[in-house]
C-alpha cells in the first residue's frame, strides 16, 4: 500500500520506544522515512509538529502527528493492516501488554541500565532526563538499586519465557503479535546497553531464541530526511484527519471543544488545541504554528490525561 505522503519517523538510535515502531516497519515491510533527532532537548524543527510535546518517538504522515508508540502502531495497523500485529483474537491483550512492558518493566530497565552506566552518563543527558521527569534523576541511587533490579528484571523476564514455554514462536502462538514488539523493546534497550545482558539472559533460553527471531525481522525500507526537510512537508500538506465524535464519552467532550493533553506519567507538558477526533482509543486535536501552518496531533487514551483549556 502507497500513501501520498511519505510515514515519517521522528526517532534517534538508541531509543527503545523507537526500535519498538521500527520493529513493526519490519513486520509490515513498510516503507518509511527516517529523521534523525538529537537524544536530548531542544529539538526546534520538531516542536512546531508536536505542539510542544516532547517525547520520543513521533511520526508524521504530512500534517497528521502521531505521539506515543500505542497510538503510533495503532494507526500503523489501520494504514497497513496485513500482517496484523493482533493475530488470534489478540488486539485487547497485546494493546494492554504496554501498560506492562512501557511502565513497570521499563521502569526496571532504566534503572538497570542508568545504573549501570553509573559515571558514564553524560551531564547534558541527566540534566536533560531531570526536566523529563521533573525529578531528580538519580545515577547512583540506581546504580546501589541494581541487585534489587536485577530481581525484578528476571521476574519479568520469566514471564515472557513462561508464555514461550511451549515451543511456539511467539508470545500469542504462531505469528508474531504487539505482544512480542512491546515485550522485545526491553531485551533490545538492555542488549543495546549492558555488556552482561547474555549472562541475565542465560537461563532463558525460549527468551534467547525468540529475541534472535525478533531482531532477524529488521525495520522495514527506509531513506533519510532532515529534520527541517520533514517541516517542509508539514508546511506543506493539510490534515487528513476526519472529525469524529464520540457519543460515549463519559466526558461529554466533542469535535470543537478546546483542550489540553498531556501525558500522566513523565514529559508532562500540555499541548492544547481543538478536539477533531475521538473515540475510547484516542484523541486528535488542532494545533497551529507559524512554521508548520496547521496540524493535527494524535494521542492514545491510556496514559494520558485530557483537560479542558
Ligand atoms: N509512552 C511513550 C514513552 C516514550 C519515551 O519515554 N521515550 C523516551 C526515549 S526512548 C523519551 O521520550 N525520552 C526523552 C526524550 O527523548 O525526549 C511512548 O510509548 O512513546
Amino acid at each position: 500500500m502507497t500513501t501520498a505522503s511519505p510515514i515519517i519517523l521522528h526517532h534517534f538510535e538508541k531509543s527503545p520506544f523507537s526500535e519498538k515502531v521500527r520493529v513493526v516497519f519490519g513486520l509490515k515491510n513498510i516503507e518509511w522515512t527516517s529523521v534523525l533527532i538529537s537524544r536530548i532537548m531542544p529539538r526546534p524543527d520538531l516542536m512546531p509538529l508536536t505542539g510542544g510535546y516532547r517525547r520520543t518517538p513521533v511520526m508524521q504522515v504530512g500534517a497528521d502527528i502521531y505521539c506515543d508508540t500505542q497510538c503510533i502502531i495503532r494507526e500503523l495497523e489501520r494504514r497497513f493492516p496485513e500482517p496484523t500485529l493482533f493475530p488470534n483474537g489478540y488486539e485487547g491483550l497485546a494493546s494492554a501488554t504496554a501498560m506492562w512492558t512501557d511502565r513497570s518493566l521499563f521502569q526496571n530497565t532504566v534503572n538497570l541500565v542508568f545504573g549501570s552506566l553509573a559515571d558514564q552518563v553524560p551531564q547534558d543527558l541527566i540534566a536533560d532526563r531531570e526536566k523529563l521527569r521533573g525529578a531528580k534523576f538519580d545515577v547512583p541511587a540506581m546504580t546501589a538499586a541494581i541487585p534489587q533490579m536485577r530481581d525484578q528484571f528476571r521476574a519479568h523476564v520469566q514471564w515472557i519465557e513462561a508464555q514461550l514455554a511451549d515451543g511456539r514462536t511467539w508470545m500469542s502462538g504462531d505469528k508474531a503479535s504487539l505482544c512480542d514488539v512491546n515485550a522485545y523493546m526491553n531485551i533490545w534497550y538492555v542488549r543495546a546497553h549492558l555488556p552482561n545482558a547474555d549472562e541475565m539472559l542465560a537461563e532463558f533460553g525460549n527468551t534467547r531464541t525468540w529475541e534472535a527471531r525478533l531482531r532477524a525481522v529488521g525495520h522495514g525500507r527506509s531513506s533519510e530526511i532532515s529534520a527541517s526537510a520533514a517541516l517542509d512537508i508539514a508546511a506543506g500538506a493539510r490534515p487528513q484527519t476526519a472529525e469524529l465524535s464520540d457519543p460515549n464519552d463519559p466526558n461529554g467532550r466533542k469535535p470543537g471543544d478546546r483542550v489540553e493533553v498531556m501525558p500522566d506519567d513523565y514529559g508532562k507538558i500540555k499541548v492544547s488545541g481543538e478536539i477533531v477526533a475521538l473515540s475510547s482509543q484516542h484523541i486528535a486535536i488542532r494545533s497551529r504554528d507559524p512554521r508548520s501552518g496547521e496540524v493535527v496531533v494524535h494521542f492514545p487514551r491510556a496514559g494520558f490525561l485530557v483537560l479542558p483549556a
